[in-house]
């Protein structure tokens, strides 16, 4: 779309919605309100041992999240097989070994097929990587012609040459600047990615994709507290694991889940849904992600429902409009996670995902890493822009827009180095 043509479109798009013309970019607006105390129990009991943070209250708080905000998946449902599609020892100028692996799920006299891109370090016997999903295909992300080009329902984007949602040969390599390949192998990481549309088509239809495999006889879409598409793709992240559990060549031990955007939404309840991912990073995730709803910031629970209906579980749309009413907030989610390392990171014009919100979760999950001795945002003072503040709890504020960075992984490697142990 040509600038002028978006610019035109989005006034309009402005002026006619009522939810979108009310959008709050002032600090001075933002509501004052109660934060919820992750260490205090639905009903009321104040919470001082990790013991009794794990026994009850992390529990009641993942129930929370799971019933209400991402939706719980219906059962459990394993890889059926995989295949190695292509390997090769000697890909990325010499540096790293290919595999590109199909993970295959049935039930329901269905199958549904993903695709994981691997690259591993050639010297290391056992790599730690980087799993995170990229938006518009495994082929987009790097030059390599070896890679191949899902079939997968994708959305348009004319400039990057898709059309009638089909990824073709014309978009490869037009997302390398958001993935660090080179710099991630250098520093004996891997990278594994995955389309995010294999496991579940973005759109509004929940014929498509994993929810397909799961449903009940006659049952087309997910009851109010079942997933939406955030929890199926971060169920297609845990999946992943399982995979490498089984691969010598990774460390499954260190695997770190990424995603920026909706995919770091995804990221963050991959990381609260399984343990195993040893750190979690959120590259700009925003609303239903790493930002606070009740500072009502930037994009907001009814905008975000309203717009992507498919993302969180039905239950959710009770709080639009309604952030008051919500017993919880994003920190709690992000809580979640401790004892891990988590890196929780903005974009100085990205006000759409108000990073002010960001870090203060980051901020107030910080005392549940304090019951494990570990420390994270201990300041309410936000960093200036390009001053990361590095602990088992990170963040960072950098210059530019919404998107992934290369100071972006310059940063991530080196709290992975510090804190992933
Ligand atoms: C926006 C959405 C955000 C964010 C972003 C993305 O349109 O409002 O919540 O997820 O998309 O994923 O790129």
């Amino acid at each position: 779309m040509k600038p002028l043509t978006c610019f035109v479109c989005c006034f309009f798009i402005l002026s006619m919605s009522p939810l979108l013309s009310q959008t709050n970019y002032d600090e001075s607006k933002v509501p004052s309100f109660e934060v919820p105390d992750p260490l205090m129990t639905f009903k009321g009991k104040k919470i001082k041992t990790v013991k009794k943070w794990e026994k009850t209250r992390r529990p009641e708080l993942f129930h929370f999240f799971e019933n209400n905000v991402y939706g719980k998946i219906p059962k459990t449902l394993k890889i059926d097989s995989y295949t190695i599609l292509e390997q090769d020892d000697n890909a990325f100028n010499g540096k790293a070994k290919r595999k590109q692996v199909e993970l295959s799920f049935k039930n329901n006299g269905k199958t549904l097929r993903y695709t994981i891109l691997l690259y591993l370090p050639k010297n290391k016997v056992k790599a730690p990587v980087f799993l995170g999903y990229n938006f518009y295909g495994n082929h987009t992300i790097t030059e390599d012609k070896a890679v191949f080009i899902s079939s997968a329902w994708a959305n348009n984007n004319e400039s990057f040459g898709i059309e009638n949602n089909t990824l073709t040969e014309v978009s490869r390599g037009k997302r390398t600047n958001r993935w660090a390949v080179e710099k991630i192998l250098d520093a004996g990481y891997g990278l594994a990615t995955i389309y995010y549309g294999e496991v579940d088509p973005d759109k509004n239809d929940f014929t498509d994709g994993i929810h397909s495999l799961l449903y009940q006889q006659d049952q087309n879409h997910p009851k109010p507290d079942e997933w939406g598409s955030i929890a199926a793709w971060s169920w297609g992240m845990v999946r992943a694991v399982d995979y490498f559990e089984k691969d010598p060549d990774i460390d499954a031990s260190k695997v770190i889940a990424f995603g920026h955007s909706r995919l770091g939404k995804t990221s963050l309840w991959a990381g609260v849904m399984d343990k195993r991912f040893a750190g979690v990073i959120s590259n700009d995730s925003g609303c239903g992600g790493a930002a606070m709803s009740k500072r009502k910031f930037g994009e907001t629970l009814a905008v975000i429902n309203d717009r992507f209906p498919h993302w969180f579980c039905d239950n959710f749309n009770e709080y639009n409009e309604n952030e008051e009413a919500l017993p919880v907030d994003q920190h709690q989610l992000l809580a979640l996670i401790a004892p891990r390392p988590l890196y929780v990171a903005s974009a100085q014009e990205d006000q759409w995902a108000d990073p002010r919100g960001e870090f203060l979760s980051a901020h107030y999950a910080t005392q549940v890493y304090h019951l494990y001795d570990k420390e994270g945002i201990e300041t309410m003072e936000m960093p200036k822009v390009n001053e990361p503040i590095h602990n088992t709890v990170s963040y960072h504020i950098r210059t530019g827009k919404h998107d992934v960075t290369d100071y972006d992984w310059e940063n991530y490697i080196k709290w992975a180095n510090a804190y992933v142990k």
